[in-house]
């Protein structure tokens, strides 16, 4: 048996480009706090070390700046650049999420308590938002699975379901009916215990900006980026598929499962391309995000323009 050992990584060795480039800037008092004004509130401690991990994709990771600056995040407002401008509002630390529903041991977990339940890796996932725009995303964590398993789902466990916290002094975004608040999304089980779909608690090596959904987020990178929820405080076994808050503003539009498939439009977006942040031309968008040989047994036999 050959046991794989995942090089390490300091922290220190990744440049999170936008970060530098900042700090130069950092040099007289009026624009130095101009800049430390835009700098992304962290209110985590480092992140524990973290190794590279094979399921990471060979494309060229976008820049810090642009992966912090450019961001859907409705808690915060519905242009790109709010949640960026309103992120500094919103509180991470302390901040528990509780594990409950269809399980043997339902549990609380704060954030240290987490970071410490599984190795953390690094993970560059491809990105892919419903609106047609992709980006590449160095992200810190580990599966999902890590955490499902420590609360024992029962035989009843069909689906997770996962809820933003629900904070409309903190979040701006909802003392307006934009969408039904709280934001909650959805997986079924064996695509939640799916090694690639992992819980986010850091970009470029250093803990998750609130714009990026700190303290905790999901990555999904098969599917549209919508299910790959920010903030979480909760999270539940179920039996039954959940509602989940884009479903319920636009049925029509923002189905549960949601896979990447370039072959089934959105209502009012062509999935066929997409436009990687940074570049000009754009690309033909791959099923399932280019994950498929990893993930379509999940949905084989499946119509997947029925069950988009
Ligand atoms: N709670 C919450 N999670 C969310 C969203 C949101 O508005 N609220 N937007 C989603 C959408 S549409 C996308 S494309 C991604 C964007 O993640 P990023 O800003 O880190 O790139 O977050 C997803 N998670
Ligand atoms: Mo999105």
């Amino acid at each position: 048996m050959s046991i794989y050992t995942p090089p390490r990584i300091d922290p220190s060795e990744i440049t999170p480009e936008g970060l530098y480039l900042r700090r130069r800037e950092l040099m007289t008092g009026a624009a130095a706090l101009a800049a430390a004004a835009l700098l992304p509130k962290a209110e985590a401690n480092a992140l524990p070390t973290f190794y590279k991990s094979k399921y990471s994709t060979a494309d060229k990771a976008n820049s810090y700046n642009e992966i912090i600056s450019y961001n859907n995040f409705y808690e915060f407002g519905t242009d790109k650049g709010d949640p960026a401008e309103h992120a500094g509002s919103l509180h991470t630390n302390p901040w528990t999420v509780e594990v409950t529903g269809e399980v043997t041991t339902p549990k609380r977990f704060d954030i240290d308590a987490l970071l410490k339940l599984a190795p953390l890796e690094e993970r560059i996932y491809r990105h892919r938002c419903v609106e047609g725009w992709s980006m590449v995303i160095p992200w810190v964590g580990y599966s999902l699975s890590n955490l499902l398993k420590q609360v024992q789902p029962t035989s009843k466990a069909k689906y997770v379901e996962f809820t933003t916290l629900m904070a409309p002094e903190q979040f701006p975004g909802q003392r307006q009916a934009v969408l039904d608040w709280p934001y909650v999304e959805g997986l079924r089980i064996d695509e939640a215990m799916h090694p690639l779909a992992i819980l986010v608690f850091g970009l470029y090596g250093k803990p998750l900006p609130n714009q990026n959904g700190a303290p905790i987020r999901l990555s999904v990178p098969w599917k549209y980026g919508f299910k790959s929820i920010k903030s979480i405080v909760k999270i539940r076994l179920v039996e039954q598929q959940p509602m989940t808050a884009w479903y319920k503003a636009a049925p029509n539009e923002y189905g549960f499962y949601s896979n990447v498939n370039p072959e089934v439009d959105h209502p009012r977006w062509s999935q066929a391309t997409e436009r990687r942040i940074g570049e000009f031309f754009k690309r033909k968008t791959l099923m399932f995000n280019g994950y498929g040989d990893e993930v379509a047994g999940m949905y084989k036999g499946m119509d997947l323009r029925r069950y988009f």
